[in-house]
């Protein structure tokens, strides 16, 4: 198999103890360095503090890591060979022996193989804007309909069709449960204008969800909604027209396929001075006690 699990992880799933994953294309080519590295490091020391353990994961030399090191994670960082590995990429970069950093998509895919039950991450990706012409959804959406992961983000940001996006799970029938909140959060922003169909407060009450689908034997993910702090959440008119300059940007360069997502982020960095980053880091964070919580109720 081209899975290598870490020590730390393996004696958590022996001992059940609760484990949370970690993509890594996130560090690679969803932040800048060093900001990524000292991110996703904090990340795991915040899923330690509230008693969780850490699963970041990443492919080196064709065989995916459950569990880097930070050294590891430092490299993800650094190296700017690092290919954004989706669930179409991965046979490819194990049988090439190459570096990839996991999508939501494939950190989903391996979580599973691994047994692990809940990830944390930003954003997850979505139907795009103008998808009715580029047929640009990603892969992240398909992935949630048949992998049995639950997903705690942060919503989808405005650079996604976000009524779309819920038509879609809908489709293929993914919860998509707002934690304390009716409104599903735009990443940036506590808010979207858009409105889900539940709301759910407690740790206990998500975890409940959670074993049941697992009893129904319902395959397929669950989005968690997690709104960004207040205190960290921009400016929704400031927020919306950055995302807006990046889009037309994107489209003027004929930015395509992959590169998409990862252009639009740096461009909306670029263009809010770098308060968006900030956002982004934080909303990670707050993800990030969830789902440690959330683990932490299941293993109970
Ligand atoms: N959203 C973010 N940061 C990210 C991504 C999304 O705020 O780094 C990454 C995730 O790894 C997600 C991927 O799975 O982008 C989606 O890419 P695409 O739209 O090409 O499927
Ligand atoms: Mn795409």
């Amino acid at each position: 198999m081209n899975i290598k699990i870490s020590n730390e992880v393996l004696e958590a799933i022996k001992q059940n103890k609760p484990i949370v994953s970690l993509e890594s294309t996130i560090i690679s080519h969803g932040m800048p360095y060093p900001k990524n590295v000292e991110t996703a490091l904090k990340v795991e020391e915040i899923i330690r503090s509230e008693g969780a353990v850490p699963a970041t994961i990443g492919i080196i030399d064709g065989v995916a890591i459950i569990g880097m090191s930070n050294e590891e994670i430092e490299e993800f960082g650094k190296r700017k060979d690092i290919l954004k590995v989706s669930r179409r990429d991965l046979p490819v970069i194990f049988a090439k022996k190459l570096w990839g950093a996991t999508t939501v998509a494939t950190t989903m895919i391996l979580s599973a193989m691994a047994g692990i039950e809940v990830f944390v991450t930003g954003g997850i990706g979505g139907v795009h804007k103008n998808a009715q012409e580029t047929f640009d959804i990603s892969a992240d959406l398909q992935e949630l309909a048949s992998t049995n992961v639950t997903v705690v983000c942060a919503g989808a940001k405005s650079i996604l069709d976000l009524p779309l996006t819920l038509e879609y799970l809908e489709t293929f029938g993914v919860p998509v449960l707002g934690y304390q909140t009716k409104e599903l959060p735009a990443f940036y922003t506590r808010k979207s204008g858009y409105e889900l169909d539940y709301q759910l407060d407690t740790y206990q009450e998500i975890a409940e969800v959670i074993r049941q689908k697992r009893n129904l034997k319902l395959n397929g993910g669950i989005v968690v909604a997690n709104p960004i702090p207040s205190e960290y959440s921009l400016d929704f008119d400031f927020i919306n027209n950055s995302i807006n300059e990046a889009i037309k940007e994107a489209e003027e360069l004929g930015i395509k396929g992959k590169e998409t997502t990862p252009f639009l982020l740096a461009k909306i960095k670029e263009i809010t001075k770098g308060t968006s980053l900030e956002a982004n880091i934080q909303l990670v964070f707050n993800n990030a006690k969830l789902g440690a919580n959330i683990a932490k109720e299941l293993v109970k």
